[in-house]
């Protein structure tokens, strides 16, 4: 059940696309009060938590499982320092579950900013501040939190689906300059057996960081360059940032000029925001025809052989307002004439430091947005969703049949129908490590499957240690990407000395991919999460509901990855009996059936923990240097038989978009006894390992 309660005006953001089965009520919100509606000044609602309640959800957020005791702003921001103090990153994912005295999910759609105070100024009282403006409340009452869920995302619409490749291993560095870097790259991957199927292109292939060029300095013949990779079965993934550099003869700035694509001030001028090329325009990725001229842009890599990009800097991320900035120099000659002292220095440092992202930037630009001219700050939320919205929309005119990989740092709840979201730029901290595991089911709650973090950390020196550990959680993350920022330390796995190690545990998430692929896909059809809390699986275990370390991943499987630095071993809670394997690489594995409850389980740098549900199976192909070569001829099955285990394994080609999914679906049945059967698309041998 799903009812809608409309405040004031609010603006369209297409979140939800299937109205189906919603219900516009005029009643009162139930389980909230309307506190205040503060006089034009937002409005804010509260409701009285339970002692213990859970509340999941809000996707891409800081802290754990549980959100509650903290406040939480929807605010797109390019923060990259993720610490547990800050309240925004890089996505508005308005979405959660209160699970206790009552179960419920909220809504709140949105494109302002919304403020999610889970007890943070009093212990068991949950609100919402919205910023003024119109905005529209969802309620939603199911039998369960997996139920609730899937009702909400069938109402958003279905989930981005990757091309299989996607899903392979992907290197990237904010540094890798040229062909022959990336030449390198490669190479080093394929001598040290460490399987790979994309290369990420940070801004540096760029000619002076504008989109849609190719700095032919370092890239002489793109085209070619880009098919001897594919050669090696290796795809490239450039980057895409939002912000357009003015430079007279540069195409995509004189088009946008021509025909009024870019954002403009209240007095008609285009607003100039600085990021890495310098002074540049922003698109108005809100107003039809400019965001089908941006998607139409990607074409030009497209038709060079490119299959897949990354969108950053869409909050979008702004290092300087200028005129913003031109107040600054005016004022900074003014601090120029003063004594510095206790209240004139901090002052100035804090008008200085407070340069980037400034609100009052936000609220100097306009859109174009449904025959209406907004103001930026009002649908602030929406831009990055709208960027990767244009290159979605254009790639289904350029390659109707074909799925490319795309894959945002801004996003709203709706852009997951476009592509997938990375967690933007963590550290090579184990908290984050932690962070990344805690981040998933909230993120897959809010529509977003495909997803990862910069595995290893992305700012700051990483550790051998770290990046191991890191992986053996990335092998179950839909996006499985090392990343790292330029100046810290190099972080390809051939570069350490336990190499072995690195090619063990990711041939593990090849060997792997039938089951990840499967309960993907399966997911994405069927508006359910691929990562789930323990309580979601188990709603009538309270032991289960402090679980923040452990993840169901699909029907069959729990995962319980070490986060703790020089740890052999850790806690993990069973809510029933499983079998766990214990595994160094997809061939080398200790098997053991566990009882339901708490345990030590050791497990070593080079291993990792998988535990299997009673009747349950999760198959594993023969791994490859790329998902091209995976062999799924024949299937071994992690498997904990008591009675009997039915499994739907799903598989194609893994290029064509899905039409029909049930036609590639398997049915893998393993009898008490042993004996396995399979009917449907591909049937092949089994065996139980
Ligand atoms: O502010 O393109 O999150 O992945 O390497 C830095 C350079 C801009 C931020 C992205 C990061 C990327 C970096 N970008």
């Amino acid at each position: 059940m799903m009812k809608k309660f409309v405040f004031g005006n609010p603006i369209e953001t297409d979140a939800i696309v299937c109205r189906e089965g919603i219900v516009e009520s005029q009643e009162k919100v139930p389980y909230f009060s309307r506190v205040d509606d503060r006089q034009g000044e937002g409005c804010l609602f509260a409701y009285e938590m339970g002692g213990h309640d859970i509340i999941y959800g809000l996707g891409e957020s800081i802290r754990g499982i549980n959100k509650r005791g903290w406040i939480y702003e929807s605010n797109c921001t390019d923060d990259p320092i993720h610490t547990e103090n800050k309240r925004s990153l890089y996505a508005a994912h308005n979405f959660f579950l209160v699970d206790g005295k009552g179960r419920f999910g909220v809504f709140v759609d949105a494109p302002q900013k919304v403020t999610f105070d889970f007890g943070y100024y009093e212990r068991d009282r949950l609100t919402i501040t919205v910023d003024p403006g119109g905005f529209i409340l969802y309620i939603l009452e199911g039998e369960s939190l997996r139920q609730i869920v899937r009702e909400f995302r069938h109402a958003i619409g279905r989930s981005y689906i990757p091309p299989k490749w996607g899903m392979g291993y992907g290197q990237s560095r904010w540094g890798y300059q040229n062909a022959q870097d990336i030449r390198q790259v490669v190479r080093q991957h394929r001598e040290a057996g460490v399987p790979l199927d994309s290369v990420y292109m940070d801004i540096d292939y760029m000619e002076r960081y504008k989109d849609f060029t190719v700095d032919k300095g370092k890239f002489p013949d793109f085209p070619e360059f880009v098919k001897e990779m594919k050669g090696q079965n290796i795809h490239l993934v450039p980057i895409i940032d939002a912000g357009v550099k003015i430079e007279e003869g540069y195409p995509a700035y004189e088009e946008g000029i021509e025909n009024g694509y870019f954002c403009k001030k209240e007095d008609g001028t285009e607003f100039v925001g600085g990021v890495w090329p310098g002074r540049v325009h922003f698109p108005d990725m809100l107003k039809e025809e400019a965001r089908s001229w941006f998607g139409q842009k990607y074409k030009f890599l497209i038709d060079q052989g490119i299959d897949g990009f990354w969108n950053d800097m869409n909050e979008p991320a702004l290092f300087y307002g200028e005129d913003h900035l031109k107040d600054i120099f005016r004022e900074l000659g003014e601090y120029q004439k003063k004594e510095l002292d206790i209240e004139t220095f901090f002052g100035m440092k804090d008008m200085v430091l407070g340069l980037s992202n400034h609100p009052k930037d936000y609220q100097a630009f306009y859109h174009e947005y449904k025959g209406e001219v907004i103001r930026h700050d009002k649908v602030h939320n929406l831009y990055g969703y709208y960027m990767t919205r244009a290159a979605g929309e254009a790639f289904e005119k350029i390659e109707p049949d074909k799925r490319l990989l795309m894959f945002s740092r801004a996003s709203y709840i709706g852009m997951h129908r476009y592509g997938g979201v990375w967690m933007g730029d963590n550290c090579s901290w184990w908290s984050h490590l932690l962070l990344n595991l805690q981040m998933l089911p909230g993120l897959n709650m809010c529509g977003f499957l495909y997803t990862g973090a910069d595995l290893g950390g992305f700012g700051s020196d990483v550790t051998e240690d770290l990046l191991l550990r890191w992986l053996e959680l990335g092998i179950f993350t839909p996006l499985m990407r090392n990343h790292s920022a330029q100046g810290t330390r190099l972080q390809e796995f051939y570069r350490f000395g336990h190499v072995e190690s690195f090619r063990n545990i990711i041939g593990l998430r090849y060997a792997l991919l039938p089951y990840l692929y499967s309960e993907y896909v399966k997911a994405a059809m069927t508006d359910d999460m691929m990562f789930l809390p323990l309580p979601f699986a188990y709603p009538d275990d309270p032991a289960a509901a402090g679980v923040e370390d452990q993840l169901m991943v699909g029907e069959g499987m729990m995962i319980a990855p070490v986060y703790r630095q020089n740890a052999r071993g850790r806690y993990v809670y069973l809510p029933e009996e499983m079998k766990l394997y214990r595994m160094r690489s997809e061939e080398s594995m200790e098997v053991q059936v566990l009882p339901a409850g708490h345990h030590y389980v050791e497990a070593e740098l080079d291993q990792v923990l998988i535990f299997i549900r009673p009747d349950h199976v999760a198959p594993l192909a023969k791994g490859g240097c790329h998902v091209e070569e995976v062999d799924v001829s024949c299937l071994r099955l992690l498997h904990f038989i008591k009675t009997e285990a039915v499994y739907e394994l799903y598989d194609d080609d893994g290029y064509r978009k899905i039409t029909d999914w049930e036609q590639g679906v398997t049915k893998i049945t393993v009898a008490v006894n042993g004996e396995v059967t399979a009917s449907g698309s591909k049937t092949g041998t089994y065996v139980l390992i």
